[in-house]
C-alpha cells in the first residue's frame, strides 16, 4: 500500500522526485485502504451509537461492566503438544484405537459453540473467542477437543453478528493449532435448517476441514442413517479429519413402555454408523434427559458391542446431567462435553471446571491447572455481562424437560420467541403442547431441524387456542406452518417407524409424500458455472477475492449472505470491534483501541454527538490516531 501511495502521488507522477520525496511528503505514509477501513469503522461506531444495534432490543442503561481479565499465557512461547498434533502423526484411524485405549476421561470445551448457542442465542462474538483462544490451547494443551463452529454459530455469526463464519474458523485455527477443532453437521442439511444438495454438502466438509476443522459430529435430527452416512463417506474420502457419527438420545431406555427408543435401538444405531465407518460414536443427548442409570446402562451395552471410541454430549437444562457424566464414566464412556464454569449450567453443558474436580484423585482423572482453568471460567463470566439483551432469563434447572424433551438450545430461544409473539404469559402451555405435538406426530427424534417443526406447530396452536383434538376434528380447515408441511412431505427424512398416516393426510391434504433421501430430488450445483456468476454479482469484492467459502455461505443462506455482504461494502469488517461497542456504540469521550491487524491499531475516540438537522443526519466527530474525522449518521429514529 506505501508503494501504491507513492506511485500516485501526484509529484510522483509529475516527475518532482527529489532526493528528500518520502521526507517532504509525510501524507505517503496514510495509506489509502487502511484509512478507508477506518472511515467505515467509525461510520459504524457512529451509527450504531445514534441508532443503536438492530440486534439489541432494549438497552438497560444502569448495566456496568467489568473489563475480562484475560489469563496469562506465553506469547512467545511454543504450544505445547496436542490432541491435533497427534491426529497428524497417527491419521484417523490409529487416533481413534488410541483414544480409545486412554484411562483418563477426556474432555471437549463446547464454551466457544454449544454453551453460548444455548445460553446466549449463539451471539458470542469472534473478537471475545480470540482473546482467550491462543492462551487457552497453550495453557490447556490436554483438552481433547473445542467445539468451535457448526449448528447455529454459521446462520447467526452472518445473520446478526455480520461477521464471516469462515474466517472465524480460520482465525481460530491459528490460535489454537495443537488441539482438535470440532463442529457440529446436521447430516443432509448441513449447518442449515433443511436438505442441500449432495455436492453442496461435500464440498462444505471439505472446506471446513481445509480451513480447520477436525472433528464433524454429525448427526441427523431423525437419526436417519440415510442423511448421517453420504456425510461419514466425504468426512472419510476428502479428508484426514475425524468422522464422528451421532445418535441423538430421545425417551427413556429404562422405561418399561418404551418401545420405539429401547437400548437395542440406540445400540443398533451405533453398531451401524461403526459400520458405515465413523472413528467415533457421540451420544448426542439435545435435551438433558439421559439420566444417569439409564446412562450407565447405554455406555456398557455400547462399550460391550461396539469398537471405536463413545463421546457423550448432554445438557444441564434438569441440573443433574453432572451425575449423568459420573455414571458415563464409571461405565467407560471417553470423553464428555463440559463448558467452562462461567457458560456452563442449565441449557448449556455442565460445568468443565467442577467435572475435573470431581474426577479428581480417582483413576480417571485429568490432569488440568485448576487455577488455571478457573481463570478461563471467570473470563466468561465477565464477558458473558456483554450479552445480557441475549440471556434467556431462566433461572433454575426443571425436571420438565424430562416430559417436554426440549432441545438446550431451542428452550432458551423458546421464551423470548413466545414473548414476540405475545404469548409470554403461556410459555408453560407452549410448553405442554410441545409435548403433545410430540406424541401426536408419533414420538420423534427432536433436534434442530425436526425439533423447529415441533416448536412452530406448538407456538401456532397455542397462539390459535388450538387442540389436538381440533387438529384430529378439523384439521382439513386449517394451515399449517410451512416446516410443518415440509416435515410431513419428507423434506427433513423420514422418522423412527415412519410417519402416522392420519395425521399426514391431515396435514398435507392432497399433497403426495416421498420417501427417500430428499437430496435425490435437487439438481447438483454446477460449481464452476455458479461460482463464476456469484463473482460477477459480488465482484465488488470485500478488500479481498471471493473464494468458495463465501459461495458456499451464499449458497446454504443467500439472503442473509448478501445482507452481510453489503453490511461489509458500507462498514468494513466488524469481527475487531470490541463487543460492547458493537452492541452499544460509544459514549461521548470514550477511547478505545481497536488491533486492526497484529501490531496495527487504531486509537478510536468519539469527540461529540450531534443533533439531527432537518434531514435526519447527525453529525459524528471522531479522532482517530489523533486525526478528527466527521461522519455523517441519518437518525433512523
Ligand atoms: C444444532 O443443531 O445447532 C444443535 O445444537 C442441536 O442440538
Ligand atoms: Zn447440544
Amino acid at each position: 500500500a506505501f508503494l501504491d501511495n507513492i506511485l500516485q502521488h501526484e509529484k510522483f507522477r509529475e516527475g518532482k522526485v527529489t532526493v528528500n520525496f518520502i521526507k517532504d511528503n509525510p501524507d505517503l505514509f496514510i495509506i489509502k485502504q487502511s484509512r478507508n477501513r477506518a472511515t467505515k469503522m467509525v461510520k459504524f461506531l457512529g451509527d450504531i451509537t445514534v441508532n443503536g444495534n438492530p440486534d439489541v432490543k432494549e438497552i438497560d442503561h444502569s448495566k456496568k461492566f467489568i473489563l475480562p481479565h484475560v489469563p496469562k499465557f506465553d506469547e512467545y512461547g511454543n504450544y505445547p503438544k496436542g490432541t491435533k498434533d497427534l491426529l497428524t502423526e497417527y491419521g484417523p484411524e490409529k487416533f481413534s484405537r488410541w483414544l480409545r485405549h486412554q484411562n483418563e476421561i477426556k474432555f471437549t470445551d463446547t464454551t466457544m459453540r454449544d454453551a453460548h448457542q444455548s445460553l446466549l442465542a449463539t451471539r458470542m462474538r469472534t473478537y471475545d473467542m480470540m482473546k482467550v483462544a491462543e492462551g487457552f490451547a497453550k495453557n490447556h494443551p490436554n483438552v481433547f477437543s473445542m467445539e468451535v463452529w457448526g449448528g447455529a454459530t454459521f446462520d447467526v455469526c452472518l445473520r446478526f453478528l455480520k461477521e464471516n463464519p469462515w474466517e472465524r474458523l480460520q482465525l481460530l485455527r491459528k490460535a489454537m493449532p495443537n488441539v482438535l477443532l470440532q463442529m457440529l453437521l446436521r447430516g443432509s442439511n448441513g449447518v442449515g435448517y433443511t436438505a442441500y444438495p449432495d455436492n453442496l454438502i461435500e464440498r462444505f466438509v471439505t472446506e471446513a476441514w481445509e480451513n480447520g476443522v477436525d472433528v464433524f459430529r454429525i448427526f441427523d435430527s431423525l437419526n436417519w442413517m440415510e442423511s448421517i452416512e453420504p456425510c461419514i463417506k466425504y468426512v472419510r474420502e476428502n479428508t484426514s479429519g475425524l468422522a464422528e457419527a451421532s445418535i441423538c438420545y430421545t425417551g427413556d431406555i429404562l422405561d418399561k413402555k418404551q418401545t420405539k427408543y429401547t437400548l437395542e435401538y440406540y445400540v443398533n444405531l451405533g453398531k451401524q454408523m461403526e459400520d458405515a465407518g465413523a472413528h467415533i460414536l457421540g451420544i448426542k443427548d439435545m435435551a438433558g434427559i439421559l439420566k444417569p442409570y439409564a446412562a450407565e446402562e447405554l455406555i456398557y451395552a455400547l462399550k460391550s458391542r461396539i469398537n471405536i471410541p463413545i463421546h457423550l454430549h448432554t445438557h444441564d437444562t434438569s441440573s443433574i446431567q453432572s451425575a449423568t457424566y459420573l455414571k458415563a464414566i464409571e461405565a467407560g464412556v471417553d470423553v464428555v462435553d463440559v463448558a467452562l464454569g462461567g457458560l456452563s449450567g442449565l441449557t448449556s453443558q455442565p460445568n468443565f471446571n467442577s467435572i475435573v474436580e470431581m474426577m479428581k484423585f480417582q483413576s480417571r482423572s485429568a490432569d488440568f491447572d485448576m487455577d488455571k482453568l478457573n481463570e478461563y471460567s471467570h473470563y466468561w463470566e465477565s464477558v458473558r455481562n456483554y450479552y445480557y439483551p441475549f440471556e434467556s432469563g431462566l433461572k433454575a434447572g426443571t425436571a420438565d424437560v424430562f416430559k417436554h424433551e426440549i432441545p438446550g438450545g431451542q428452550y432458551s430461544n423458546l421464551k423470548p420467541q413466545a414473548e414476540s409473539l405475545g404469548l409470554a404469559d403461556r410459555f408453560n402451555e407452549i410448553t405442554d403442547m410441545y409435548a403433545q405435538v410430540n406424541d401426536l406426530f408419533g414420538d420423534i427424534i427432536k433436534v434442530t431441524p425436526s425439533s423447529k417443526v415441533v416448536g412452530d406447530m406448538a407456538q401456532y396452536l397455542v397462539s390459535n387456542h388450538f387442540s389436538i383434538e381440533d387438529v384430529l376434528e378439523r384439521g382439513e380447515t386449517m394451515s399449517f406452518p410451512e416446516s410443518v408441511k415440509s416435515f410431513f412431505r419428507g423434506d427433513l427424512g423420514q422418522p423412527v417407524g415412519g410417519f402416522p398416516e392420519k395425521i399426514q393426510k391431515i396435514i398435507l391434504k392432497d399433497e403426495v409424500p416421498y420417501t427417500n433421501r430428499p437430496n435425490a430430488h435437487m439438481e447438483p450445483i454446477d460449481f464452476e458455472t455458479e461460482f463464476a456468476e456469484f463473482e460477477e454479482t459480488f465482484k465488488e469484492a470485500m478488500g479481498r477475492k471471493l473464494d468458495i467459502t463465501d459461495f458456499l455461505s451464499y449458497k446454504l443462506y443467500p439472503k442473509i449472505f448478501t445482507d452481510a455482504y453489503n453490511h461489509h461494502k458500507e462498514y468494513g469488517n466488524v469481527v475487531k470491534i470490541p463487543t460492547k461497542n458493537f452492541f452499544y456504540g460509544m459514549d461521548p469521550g470514550e477511547e478505545i483501541i481497536v488491533e486492526m491487524d497484529k501490531g496495527k491499531t487504531l486509537l478510536i475516540q468519539l469527540m461529540s454527538v450531534g443533533k439531527a438537522n432537518s434531514e435526519g443526519l447527525v453529525d459524528a466527530y471522531f479522532k482517530v490516531n489523533g486525526q478528527t474525522r466527521a461522519v455523517k449518521i441519518q437518525d433512523k429514529s
